[in-house]
């Protein structure tokens, strides 16, 4: 079965979804953008849970690409998928790859933890400088070839302005 694909503007930390990726960074210890507002609305039992997974899982950080899941604390999320993209180096180091690994490892992670639903924020389109007409181009190819596992009825794409929900419907 094909998942409904929703397409919102606004703030994915308010989102009744299963789970909610988060654009994080490698140390997953928080930092700005929709990893501070996470972090900030979830309060510290998402903070605790990234903890244990660097000391138990990933003691020299997540991996560009991975994806792993978390409790939601406070928010009305069920989980958090924490997932790192790649920083935006000009495009000859494997970007493109890694931005896809970073949605198709997300929604794999969610998949498997019995998530039905999942809202992506753009990811790496911020602070890590990913162009975004580019990143539409990776997440609409992502759509199209993964987004169909059977236990996933619902994705949820979240810009956070207008123009960006714009952006991505003209170069996906
Ligand atoms: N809801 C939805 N989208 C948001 C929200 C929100 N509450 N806040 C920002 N955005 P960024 P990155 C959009 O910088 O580029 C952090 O410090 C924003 O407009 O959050 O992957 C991490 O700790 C942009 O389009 O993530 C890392 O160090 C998109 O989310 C680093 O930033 C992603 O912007 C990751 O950088």
């Amino acid at each position: 079965m094909t998942p409904q694909i929703d397409i919102i503007t606004g703030d994915i930390t308010t989102l009744t979804v299963d789970a909610i990726v988060n654009a994080a960074n490698s140390t997953l210890l928080g930092g700005g953008g929709v990893d501070g507002a996470i972090h900030r609305a979830g309060g510290p039992a998402i903070l605790e849970a990234c903890k244990k997974i660097r000391r138990e899982q990933y003691p020299d950080g997540l991996p560009t690409g991975e994806a792993v899941a978390t409790a939601a604390g406070k928010l009305p999320a069920k989980w958090v998928i924490h997932t790192v993209g790649p920083v935006w180096r000009g495009g000859e180091m494997n970007e493109d790859e890694l931005l896809y690994n970073a949605y198709a490892n997300s929604y794999r992670t969610a998949a498997e933890i019995g998530a039905r639903s999942i809202a992506f924020p753009a990811i790496s389109t911020g602070v890590y400088g990913f162009p975004k007409e580019r990143a539409a181009g990776i997440v609409g190819r992502f759509i199209d070839e993964v987004a169909m596992h059977e236990t996933i009825e619902r994705v949820v794409l979240v810009f956070y302005s207008e123009r960006d929900s714009a952006l991505f419907a003209q170069n996906r």
